[in-house]
């Protein structure tokens, strides 16, 4: 590839494509993925490639949830794994939570693809591999997880998660926080925290109000309680709406 100039006007935006591109080559990212990205970028585009107020808020909300949690866990798929594998680290390290690898077009050689990659990135354990458990409703492969992981957790961390999924987790009691730059898509619908940000935003800001929280467990109830879905929801639809590019 040529190198993205810096003072392309979005450069930032075409780097992440270059980063899905070489996850394709690398057989972490699905083909899928390529039109995943595509739609995302073009959410981002339209919300002004910026961190909105409300997102910050369920930001910082799902920084509580995670930090509150028995077994939080973080979902990593090949789009998440190609973007960000530094940040999932981190993310984890800060919070606790488990790495789970859970694909919604599972192939072994996919799993194992971006296990070694987030190994790579410093993750001392990843999940997902073992697949003793499903999640009901869905169908084999995509119902499988880790009997201690995903099955087990009370918090998830889904970014960019199909919709049917979603509601399957939403449906089994778990509490959902996903990060997807659609408000209308229906993940984001069933999620208890939806952050409707870039996941290359998202996820460094999470591990920040986390750094950020952590020392301070009297805080958490009040800001997951202050917390509320529907406006953030409706406040990010609003933004796309106005149109008003910064
Ligand atoms: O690796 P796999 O097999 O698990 O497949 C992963 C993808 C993402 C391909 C799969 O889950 C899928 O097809 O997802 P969808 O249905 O295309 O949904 C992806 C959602 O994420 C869309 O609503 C996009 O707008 C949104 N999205 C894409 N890129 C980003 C994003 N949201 C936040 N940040 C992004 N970088």
């Amino acid at each position: 590839h040529t190198a993205v100039p810096d003072d392309h006007p979005r450069s930032a935006s075409l780097r992440t494509r270059h980063r899905i591109e070489a996850g394709i080559d690398a057989g972490i990212t699905s083909r899928q993925g390529l039109i995943a990205e595509g739609r995302g970028e073009a959410f981002d585009y339209l919300i002004g490639e910026r961190t909105i107020e409300s997102a910050a808020a369920a930001e910082r909300a799902a920084a509580a949830h995670l930090l509150r949690a028995e077994s939080p866990v973080v979902s990593v798929n090949g789009n998440v794994a190609a973007l960000a594998p530094e940040a999932v680290v981190d993310l984890a390290d800060a919070t606790g939570a488990a790495i789970e690898v859970n694909l919604f077009n599972r192939t072994e050689a996919r799993m194992d693809a971006i296990a070694d990659h987030l190994r790579d990135h410093g993750a001392s354990e990843v999940k997902g591999l073992t697949a003793d458990a499903r999640i009901p409703g869905l169908s084999h492969e995509r119902g499988k997880v880790d009997a201690d992981g995903i099955h087990a957790a009370d918090v998830v961390l889904v970014p960019l998660e199909d919709g049917d999924r979603a509601a399957a987790l939403a449906e089994m009691g778990k509490t959902e926080i996903v990060v997807d730059l659609n408000p209308l898509s229906r993940s984001p619908q069933a999620a208890a925290v939806p952050v409707v940000d870039n996941l290359v935003r998202a996820l460094p800001a999470i591990t920040e109000h986390a750094r950020d929280l952590r020392d301070r467990p009297e805080e958490w109830d009040a800001i997951i309680e202050g917390f509320d879905r529907e406006a953030a929801l409706a406040d990010a639809e609003r933004a796309i709406r106005s149109g008003q590019l910064e």
